[in-house]
Formats: structure tokens, sequence, C-alpha cells
């Protein structure tokens, strides 16, 4: 008998995680449907652009985290298989100017989902997005997943609240709900406001001759940086166990802002010395200073290991903004 296609869904599939996982999910054959806003529907070359090459396979579908009735009407319409969670207000310096936005995206966005799924499709299995950014002011290096979450931002404890709520849910009503506590992971779709986009963007400009200074703010602070397209394969494989649960990932090393910023303009042949400008404006009303994940358990249980390198992020992430800048 032939096996059926599985049904994904996935919220914000026009970021980052959500073009590189529709990608996946697609050559593993799954059929494949994502929510958008509904201004992205009107303007698809500007909001659409990382999913350019793959969306006449997609089945996009209008609905916002705000609203309830419009996450309802989609689940109970598409009635997914798996259903990857990722929209959020993912940017930690904002959720600091607009803690109730943030707030109200990512932990009431988060509660409907759940809730539909509950009603709807309770044998759906569902992935959440968390973040390494719910230990924050972490009390050991490494982070695995038994460290005590210490969040240190509004973003980090928008997380920590849709973490327990998904495990909640799972534990109340026997769902299949599994957590990625994500560590940074970056690629040339990054948005240009996280600072790894921002130095590898500003290097490559001005290797075109831009006359610019790149303002940053700690460089000290240190993550633990690794390639989005290993990590969706993590989302995926979670969703494959015979039990839900909770999984680390993260390269398992870690590395200062002034560093990348050293491999990056060294990458174009300059000294970032010359170039970046310390601007108070940059940094936070408190920061997370270090941040080093251990995915021992990701490593053992699903197969999963990180497998591009530090060196090899920043390469693949300054080539392309060479190459994007010089079409400018
Ligand atoms: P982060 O990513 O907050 O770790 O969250 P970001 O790239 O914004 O910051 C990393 C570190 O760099 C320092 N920094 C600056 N950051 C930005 N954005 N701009 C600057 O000019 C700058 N100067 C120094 C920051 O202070 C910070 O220490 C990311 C997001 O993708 C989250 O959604 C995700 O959950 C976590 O990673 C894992």
């Amino acid at each position: 008998m032939a096996t059926q296609t599985k049904r994904a869904l996935i919220t914000g599939i026009t970021g980052q995680d959500g073009s590189y996982l529709a990608e996946y999910l697609l050559s593993q054959g799954y059929e494949v449907h994502g929510i958008v806003r509904r201004v992205a529907l009107e303007d698809p070359s500007n909001r659409l652009v990382r999913l350019s090459s793959i969306l006449e396979k997609l089945h996009l579908h209008s609905a916002s985290l705000e609203s309830f009735p419009s996450l309802y009407r989609v689940i109970s319409e598409v009635r997914p298989d798996e259903l990857y969670h990722l929209a959020a207000q993912s940017f930690v310096s904002y959720s600091f100017e607009d803690s109730f936005s943030t707030f109200s995206t990512n932990i009431d966005g988060t509660h409907s989902l759940l809730e539909c799924v509950r009603d709807l499709v309770p044998e759906c299995r569902m992935y959440f997005a968390g973040s390494s950014e719910m230990f924050g002011h972490a009390a050991e290096v490494p982070q695995s997943e038994t460290t005590r979450f210490y969040p240190r931002s509004p973003y980090g404890i928008s997380k920590v609240t849709g973490f327990h709520m998904s495990r909640n849910y799972r534990e109340s009503y026997n769902l299949f709900i599994a957590s990625g506590i994500m560590f940074n992971h970056e690629s040339p779709r990054r948005g240009f406001e996280f600072v790894t986009r921002k130095i590898t963007s500003h290097a490559a400009r001005i290797r075109h001759g831009a006359r610019i200074k790149l303002p940053l703010g700690n460089l000290d602070a240190k993550r633990d940086w690794g390639f989005a397209g290993d990590y969706v394969k993590a989302m995926h494989q979670m969703l494959q166990q015979d039990q839900p649960d909770d999984f680390v990932i993260a390269t398992g090393q870690t590395h200062s802002v002034r560093e990348f910023c050293q491999l990056a303009f060294e990458e174009v042949g300059l000294n970032y010395e010359d170039h970046v400008v310390v601007d108070p404006r940059f940094y936070r009303p408190a920061e997370v200073h270090v941040l080093m994940g251990d995915s021992t358990k990701a490593r053992e249980k699903l197969g999963w290991k990180a497998e591009v390198t530090f060196p090899d992020l920043v390469r693949m992430m300054v080539q392309h903004d060479l190459e994007h800048f010089s079409r400018k």
C-alpha cells in the first residue's frame, strides 16, 4: 500500500528558519503549508523573497498569531500531520522597546495554536521553537536541558512561557509536542538587524567602497552560533521520535561578537578595528553574556549534530553578501 503524503504546516514560513524548513520538508516528500500575514500575499516580491525558489510548490494561508479565529480556520482547513511553530517577535532588542506586543504575539499566539491543536487535530505532532535566551543569565556553562532558566529579556520570558505551556499541554492532554531549545543559528538569509548579518553586510559594503562605519553594542557578548540549515533538520527529527521531548540544539562552541567581526573583516581583507565603532544605543538594558549549548541528548537520541563550523559559517555569510551587494 502506498504511504500517504505527510502534510506539514509552518508558522513563520517567510523567515530564515521557515524557508530552510520548507525546502527540507519538500525534499522529504511533504505537502508544505505555511501561515503568512495577508500583507505578505499582497507583496510577494518583497515579503516572500526567501521562498521565491519554492513558492509554486507551497500552499500559503493568510492568518495572524494575534487572531485566534484566523488560526482556527487555517488549522481546520489544513488538518496538518505536523505543525512547526516558528513565528514570533524574535528580535531580543525590540522586546525591550515593546514588551507588550512581544508577550502578546509570542505567548498568546503560542497559546492559541496549542488550543487549536488540542481541539481540532489532537493527533498532530507539534514543534515549539524555544530558545537559548531562556537560559539568559545561566548558572552553568555549557547549558543543557537540565539548566535552570533565568531569562534576561521580555523575549526570553515569552519563550520560557511558551516552553512551559507546550510541556503542560503535552502532559495534560497527551499531545505530541516537542520543543527545541535552539541556540543562535544564522545564514545568508538572516535578517539585517541581527548582529551576524549586520557585520557581514557591513563588511561586504565597505569592501565594495561604501564609506560607512559599523556601529555595534557589546563586542564581548559570546554566543554559540550554528548554521540554520542544520538546525531545521533537528526540528523535523524531533517530530519523528516515539515520544515527544525537549532538546538543546547547539554547536557546543562559543565565540564573541568581536571574534565574529575579526573573521568577517579578514575574509574581505580588512581589519575590523578600522571600521567598527562602539555605539551605546546598541547595548541592551540587560545582557546575556555567555551562551554555549550542550547538545549531547540530541546527538544520542536524534543522531543530530551541527555540520557547519564557525569559520565556515562566517565565510558563507560574507561571500553571499559580497555577491549580494555587488549587484546593488
Ligand atoms: P540574540 O541575537 O539576541 O542572541 O538572539 P543578536 O544577533 O541580536 O545578538 C547577539 C549578541 O550580539 C550583541 N550585539 C548586537 N546585537 C545586535 N542585534 N546589534 C548590534 O549592533 C549588536 N552589538 C552587539 C547583542 O548584545 C547580543 O549579545 C538571537 C535571536 O535570533 C533570537 O530570536 C533567538 O532565540 C536567539 O538568537 C537564540
